[in-house]
């Protein structure tokens, strides 16, 4: 088990930008294209050649997440592809050798340094590009015969060294790095594949090796051994989640249209409105959201993903500060609403409207003042006294130490 890491920072900063770019932002119909297409090198090269992202422009994405409301950003180095985002002296195939000639990784760092922003990395343990990495699992397709006899004669050593020399090429080369996310351990399939786990990795001896360049750095559990965040995707936990009965500190990955790379025709985007819920809802389970966007060939923003972002950050201007730094509340939260607190303020979300009141179990009392976040105007409570239930009821407040608030009309 390797040690853990302050998490602090994490669990108070709540929300961060998860960044997938690579090749595959050129084909631009999902990361796994080289898989699901069951692309060969030769072929998925056209993309390598081709990779030169001349309007990446690192501050503008530092900027973007910041005003969304972000505190950290997540950027792929290497997804399952195997294509390097940095100058790596352990293989050709990086970004140094495309047209683009140059590291981005860089510019990254220094981007969202500039803007107060922890820097993640993303770092793929898959690589189907690799002369040692056994092309199984991650090709659920293929499972032709002599595919898997095939696969079953590569140098997973030659692999495992490679995959720890990049690791250590990431962690010193670019100063403090906050966040590492390891991507991912999947187990065997009867005769189809025999998957990848800790052992395949030496996730023992990554950990170590991640610990001792990076002391603070927080590493995720998709190496097969636990790390100090866990990492739903794409859904949200039914509420705060455990490990052998202890709390955990968790982050949810979401995307905004069910594709992590840049998916050009792609029209199903999760609303604004359904973001912040996942946020707010994942807050009060004690857990962060990684909000994903897919840079396109050139370097963009989705203008679609900007769009979203920027409605987030209008929500945000108004109400951080009943995401930032909270938590769960331990009252239960009446239907369709969520609790977050932090010290002695206590947050309520209302998920439906209208409503003309609301009822808080067990906040008879307990509740000094309420107001609305956004203009911090007063919101009535009919205070219960339970020594008047006749009272209580008139005034339409229950005779079970319920709070009940009154609210506007107009939706805020
Ligand atoms: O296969 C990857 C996928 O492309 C993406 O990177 C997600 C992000 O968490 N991780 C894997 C699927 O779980």
């Amino acid at each position: 088990m390797s040690a853990r890491s302050d998490t602090t920072w994490f669990t108070h900063d709540r929300f961060g930008l998860f960044v997938h770019w690579g090749l595959y932002a050129l084909p631009a119909r999902h990361e796994w294209v080289k898989n699901r297409e069951r692309l060969t090198d030769d072929q998925y090269q056209v993309y390598f050649d081709h990779f030169d992202p001349d309007r990446y422009d690192p501050v503008e994405w530092a900027r973007t997440a910041k005003a969304a409301g972000m505190r950290y950003v997540v950027l792929t180095t290497k997804h399952h592809d195997g294509f390097c985002l940095w100058d790596s002296a352990l293989t050709d195939y990086k970004v140094t050798r495309t047209p683009y000639g140059r590291d981005l990784l860089g510019p990254f760092v220094d981007a969202c340094r500039a803007e107060g922003l922890k820097v993640g990395f993303y770092y793929s343990l898959i690589d189907w590009h690799h002369p040692g990495f056994p092309v199984d699992g991650t090709h659920p397709q293929r499972d032709d015969a002599e595919f898997v006899e095939a696969a079953a004669d590569r140098d997973m050593a030659g692999y495992r060294s490679y995959l720890h020399g990049q690791v250590r090429e990431l962690l010193t080369s670019y100063g403090t790095i906050d966040y590492l996310f390891f991507d991912f351990s999947y187990a065997g399939h009867e005769e189809y594949w025999a998957g990848k786990g800790a052992d395949d990795w030496d996730a023992p001896g990554l950990l170590a090796l991640v610990r001792e360049l990076q002391p603070d750095i927080l590493v995720n559990d998709r190496t097969g051994i636990p790390g100090d965040f866990i990492t739903p995707e794409q859904y949200q936990p039914s509420g705060p989640m455990t490990e052998n009965g202890r709390p955990v500190v968790w982050e949810a990955c979401q995307t905004l249209n069910g594709s992590w790379g840049y998916d050009r025709d792609n029209v199903d985007f999760k609303s604004a409105d359904l973001l912040i819920r996942m946020l707010v809802d994942g807050v009060s389970k004690d857990g962060n959201l990684l909000l994903n966007v897919g840079p396109t060939g050139r370097g963009d923003f989705d203008p679609r993903a900007v769009e979203t972002l920027a409605e987030i950050g209008r929500w945000m201007e108004l109400h951080e500060r009943s995401v930032r730094g909270c938590g769960p509340s331990a009252h239960e939260p009446p239907a369709d609403c969520r609790y977050t607190r932090r010290g002695d303020r206590l947050y309520l979300h209302l998920f439906t409207w209208p409503l003309r009141h609301v009822h808080l179990p067990g906040l008879a009392g307990r509740v000094r003042y309420a107001q609305l976040l956004n203009d911090a105007s007063e919101i009535v409570r009919v205070e219960v006294d339970p020594d008047q239930p006749a009272q209580n009821t008139r005034m339409g407040g229950q005779p079970d130490g319920t709070l009940t608030l009154q609210l506007p009309v107009r939706r805020p």
